[in-house]
This record gives structure tokens, sequence and C-alpha cells, in this order.
């Protein structure tokens, strides 16, 4: 006997990053995985002798759920002074260079309280399980000191246990250098690398750890430092690579095994056939592409040929990304990359389930994966990457349990 069952549905099963669409379809969960999904006409008996609770849910269409598989989720106040300032002609590196950026948000960040930080990112995570998310990776980076990371890390942790989510965290201490170290570094590095990360693996903080790789950020023998503790601690990578320059980035990330590289404005032909070799995922951000108002796409065409799988994710940010809402970047990834809607789709379950590990536990509806996913009021999957601010969803469902909306 199944727990639940949800008929009268059709389904996009995404299995091989595919719609595979199912046109009457039926999906039954039993102990929080998904224990049969098909084609209704196929089910062995009849839904009542099948499963506890039956929901019959009048043709919405099944995904799974969403995964925004790289964000800066949880950190004090708004830029929006910034923004305006971008519109008076200034640009994101000259702010940086000039002590705002993601040194301002640091300095809020720092003076927050844990239950603050909490109740901010809050909001902006019901805003993104409301445009269907499931899984969302949420990195640290603007503590930038022991007390501070640990803090942002801890109330990920809280935020996934407070709300029918699931949360990955990642450790992004090099994610700019902390105002303390302006004037030294590489003591900044190594602490990071020898203090920071054996504590984190310790204490169980973080499940990846990311770097910023650019030349207004940390050098490669810089990420490589990190890189190389954080694999000693048993810790997956990920790496910002290629968003405002070419440094190399996608193939360092490669050579480590990184599970995915992100942004890759500016990725190599090189740096596409390492990451090809590796089977590191592309993570595209567009909505950080839009903020910035940058022209340089990301060689999409390049790494569909190379066969690079390519997930989409919100960048959540107060900087470069203030986006809430995991569809608007697939309707972003579409019109600003020219992914087809499939391929974004894609982005955000089976390859995004990839850039975190997770792909033979989430990601699409198969047997045996998470019973994960997300019902829409819409007449087809094409629908989710075409409306702009739409309210499209009907239902998630997380290891089996609902959320109606
Ligand atoms: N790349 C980005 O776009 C964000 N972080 C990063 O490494 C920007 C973060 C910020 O401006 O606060
Ligand atoms: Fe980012």
């Amino acid at each position: 006997m199944w727990d639940s069952i949800w008929i009268n549905t059709r389904l996009a099963t995404m299995a091989g990053a595919r719609y595979g669409a199912i046109p009457d379809g039926a999906i039954a969960a039993k102990d929080g995985r998904i224990a049969w999904v098909g084609a209704r006409a196929d089910l062995p008996g009849a839904p009542e002798a099948l499963a506890r609770d039956i929901h019959d849910v009048g043709r919405a269409w099944i995904t799974p759920g969403l995964v925004d598989c790289h964000t800066h989720l949880v950190f004090a106040g708004n830029r929006a002074r910034e923004f305006e300032q971008r519109l008076e002609g200034a640009t994101y590196e000259e702010i940086a260079r000039a002590g705002g950026g993601i040194a301002s948000t640091v300095a809020a960040t720092r003076a927050a309280s844990a239950d603050d930080l909490f109740a901010q990112a809050a909001r902006r995570l019901e805003a993104l399980m409301a445009s269907g998310v499931t899984t969302i990776e949420i990195k640290s980076g603007y503590g930038l000191d022991w007390q501070t990371e640990a803090r942002l890390l801890a109330v990920a942790r809280r935020l996934g246990e407070a709300h029918n989510i699931r949360v990955r965290t990642t450790f992004l201490a090099l994610h700019a250098l902390a105002p303390e170290f302006k004037h030294d570094r590489a003591a900044y590095v190594r602490l990071v690398a020898e203090e920071m990360i054996p504590r984190v693996a310790r204490e169980g903080l973080a499940d990846a750890v990311d770097a910023f790789c650019e030349t207004i950020a940390f050098t490669r023998d810089e990420v490589e430092t990190v890189f190389t503790a954080a694999r000693a601690a048993g810790l997956p990578l990920k790496l910002h690579a290629e968003q405002l320059s070419d440094c190399g980035g996608a193939a360092l990330a490669a050579n480590y095994g990184a599970l995915s590289a992100d942004h890759l404005e500016y990725v190599s032909d090189e740096g596409i056939a390492a990451l090809a070799r590796a089977g590191t995922v592309a993570v595209l951000l567009p909505g950080a592409f839009y903020t910035l108002r940058e022209t340089r796409a990301p060689p999409v065409e390049k790494l569909r040929a190379a066969g690079v799988p390519m997930a989409l994710a919100s960048d959540c940010n107060p900087g470069t990304s203030p986006i809430a809402s995991l569809l608007t970047v697939l309707n972003m990834g579409c019109t600003l990359f020219r992914l087809t809607p499939e391929e974004a789709l894609a982005g955000v379950t089976t390859h995004a389930a990839r850039a975190l590990g997770l792909q033979d536990e989430i990601g699409a509806l198969e047997v045996g994966k998470a019973a994960d996913f997300a019902l829409w009021r819409i007449d087809g999957p094409g629908e989710l990457s075409y409306w702009i601010g739409a309210d499209l969803l009907q239902a998630r469902v997380v290891a089996g349990a609902a959320t109606t909306k």
C-alpha cells in the first residue's frame, strides 16, 4: 500500500533531462520516495486499492520540484542605493573597488543577529518556494569571519528545518577579502584553508565549498589553496568562474573535479572542453547578467555542442541578482541566453540536481528518487519559461508531504 497517489495529472518526468511527457499520468509516494510513476492506464489496480491518500489534481501538470542550485540567500539589508548609482553610470567593479558592493553587505550582515538574518531570508525563501522550488542551495560569504560565516550556515540549515524544503549549504569564505586582512591577503586565504574549512567539515556546517575566482576577488592560486583544503576535508567543490573576465577558473574547477562552474560568460574554448571532460555542470545565472546589463552571454551553443550539462539558478543576492523567482530565471535563460524551454526546465531540475551532487536523489520523476514535485496550472511545460510573474503554482510536494498554495 502506497502513502499517496496523484491522479488526473499530466507529467513531465525530466528523466534523461527531457520532458518525457505523460498525458494522463499517475505518481505515487511511499516513505517520502516515488514508488510508482507512469500512465494511469498502466496502474496495477484502482487508486483506492493502491494508496491511502488520493489526490485528484484536476489535470495539473506535475514536474520534479525545482532546484535552485546557486543562491546567496542569507544576508542583511539591501543594496537599492547601489542600484541607483549604477543607473547613474557607476559600474559594479567601480562600486566594489570603492568599498561598496559585497563589503557593504558584509558590514550589515556581521551586525545582524541570527534571528534577524533568519527573518529576512525567510521572506526570500518563501517567494522562491512560491515559484516551485523544493531544494535550494544557500552559500555563506557575507561574514568573512568565523563567527559570522558559521552563523550564516546555521541560519541556512534552520531555514530548511522551518520550511517544507531541502537546503544544501555551501561555504564561500573566498567571496571577498575580509576587511581585517586588507593588507595581508595570504593570511586570509591561509585562515580559510587551514582553520575554517577543517572546522566547517568537523561541525557539519556545509555540504560544499565555493570560491569567487575573478580579478576583483581571488586568483587561481588562492582558489587552489582553498580547494586543496576542501578536498582534504572531503567537501565537494564549486566555483564562481569567468563572470566578468576569463581567469581560467572553469578549467581549474574541472581539473579539481568540481560539481559545477558558475556564471561562465567569459569561458574559453579550453574551459568548455575541460568542463565536458570532467562532467562539471555549467550553472548559468541570467539574473546577474540581466542586473549588470552584461552584453556578453555565456557561449550556450558551444556548451551545448560539447555536451556540458547546463543548469540555471537565481544567484539570489543583494548586489547582482536581487531576484526571488526561479520561474523568472527560466524566462531569462530562454530570452537572454537562448536556451530552449526544455533545456531551461532541465536546468532547474535534472542538471541543477547534478550541480549539487544530488542527481541520484532528486531532479526527475523516477521510482526510488525523493517524492519532490511541483504541481502547475498550465497547459504545457513550455509555459513555465514563457510567463513572467504569473501565478502558476498549485502545490509543492517535498518527500511526499504536500504544501498547497
Ligand atoms: N558573484 C556575484 O555575482 C555575487 N557574488 C559573486 O561571487 C555578487 C555578490 C554581491 O555583490 O553581493
Ligand atoms: Fe553567486
